[in-house]
């Protein structure tokens, strides 16, 4: 037996967890309720059975941290955020993407035969993050889906370069933004109306690792996620991602698609106190994402018995840069312990990190991890920056275990 499956199987109980997945800070966690998926669809097809389902429609579903401990994310436990409904009869075999937009020379359509055959084709792990990730914990409470921790995962993504596609079809030298238009549709019914057409600027287009994707660890994209084809920006909010991509406009200024203005995706230019009506021209775009770490193992709840150490793991990402330390905390934040931490594979995946952690005596503990990036910003251990629709909440993760 493997070191893996003698900690597995003979330490962390797999007995019942003695309490729920939420911690507050005040709150007594022992009296919290387990995270459940009470929704009356039990499961989405395609999607592992323990996704919490936060909404059926649009479908809108998050994996518990347990669920995430692989380093590369299986298709099945990818959360799952849409803003629409998901498009009826999708005809693969006619499935085309169009270039076009002001600051493109000439409109360009590709077939997705094309696009497969004409341009090389990469993979990447890239890191894909729901900007709303975490927004349960704001007060006073945001609208929106309330996740948890698990809007977010890095598997692996295979197709061919953004730039590779942008360079063929042309672009004039006034391009400053690309944006996405898909076939999912509107919730209201409308077909005119658009769900969802948001970009990054040029600079983020045309990296290596900005990809137009059609499988997730070398399968296809599960409908869900976007099949047959879709945007992946590593690193950005998940936002920005198209899903079931039909169109690519290059444009000569910021791009003005639906929910690129207003309250979506954006935060205020400065600090408010929780609660503030912020004028909406004092909002801006959310770009990167900020430092973060999840723990993956043990699941919160664990009873630890017998021998005293353990391996804590999970991973840790930062937007566009990398990690340089992982700490774990088993004292409420008094003493920090350095992890092992792996390099990423490329830019924009996240990164492992693990630990031997030993509890003193029997009791109850919280473990708590905190990520710093190549910069050396930190996690805060409190929900930061409270702002109108709940974005970039970034705290630390803590779990509880008993030893017993
Ligand atoms: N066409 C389309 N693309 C979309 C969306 C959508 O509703 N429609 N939702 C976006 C949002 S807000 C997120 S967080 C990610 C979620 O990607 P996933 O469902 O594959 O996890 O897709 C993005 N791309
Ligand atoms: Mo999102």
């Amino acid at each position: 037996m493997n070191r893996k499956n003698f900690i597995s199987s003979s330490i962390i109980a797999s007995a019942a967890a003695f309490f729920g997945a939420k911690i507050v800070v005040g709150e007594n966690p022992l009296e919290s309720k387990e995270s459940v998926n009470t929704n009356p669809i039990k499961a989405i097809q395609g999607k592992h059975e323990e996704l919490i389902i936060l909404n059926p429609k649009p479908w809108n579903a998050e994996t518990p941290p347990h669920l995430l401990d692989d380093k590369i994310t299986p298709a099945d436990r990818l959360f799952v955020r849409n803003n629409g409904i998901i498009p009826k009869n999708i005809d693969v075999n006619n499935w085309t993407l169009t270039i076009e937009g002001e600051s493109t020379k000439t409109k360009k359509t590709y077939t997705l035969k094309e696009l497969k055959s004409k341009f090389k084709h990469y993979s990447y792990q890239l890191t894909l993050e729901c900007g709303g990730n975490g927004r349960k914990e704001f007060s006073p409470p945001a609208k929106g889906n309330q996740w948890d921790l698990g809007a977010v995962g890095c598997p692996k993504w295979t197709g061919v370069r953004l730039k590779d596609v942008l360079n063929d079809a042309g672009m004039k030298s006034d391009a400053v933004y690309i944006g996405y238009y898909g076939k999912d549709t509107h919730l209201t019914g409308d077909l005119e109306k658009v769900v969802i057409s948001r970009g990054v600027p040029i600079k983020k287009a045309l990296e290596d690792e900005a990809l137009i994707a059609w499988a997730i660890n070398g399968e296809d994209l599960p409908v869900m996620n976007g099949y047959p084809l879709r945007l992946v920006f590593g690193g950005w909010p998940a936002s920005t991602s198209g899903k079931w991509l039909s169109k690519i406009v290059v444009r000569n200024k910021i791009h003005d698609g639906p929910k690129m203005g207003g309250y979506s995706y954006r935060i205020p230019k400065y600090p408010v106190a929780p609660g503030t009506k912020v004028p909406v021209e004092d909002m801006k775009i959310i770009e990167e994402m900020p430092v973060k770490s999840l723990i993956t193992y043990p699941k919160t709840g664990a009873l630890i018995k017998g021998t005293k150490i353990f391996e804590v793991r999970g991973h840790a990402w930062a937007g566009d840069l990398s990690i340089k330390d992982v700490s774990v905390s088993l004292d409420f934040g008094v003493t920090w312990k350095k992890c092992k931490l792996s390099e990423a594979v490329n830019k924009n995946a996240w990164q492992h990190f693990n630990i031997k952690v030993f509890l003193p005596q029997k009791g109850y503990y919280e473990i708590w991890a905190k990520a710093i990036d190549s910069n050396g910003e930190m996690q805060p251990m409190v929900v930061p920056n409270w702002n109108p629709k709940g974005y970039l909440n970034n705290a630390c993760h803590r779990i509880a275990v008993k030893r017993i």
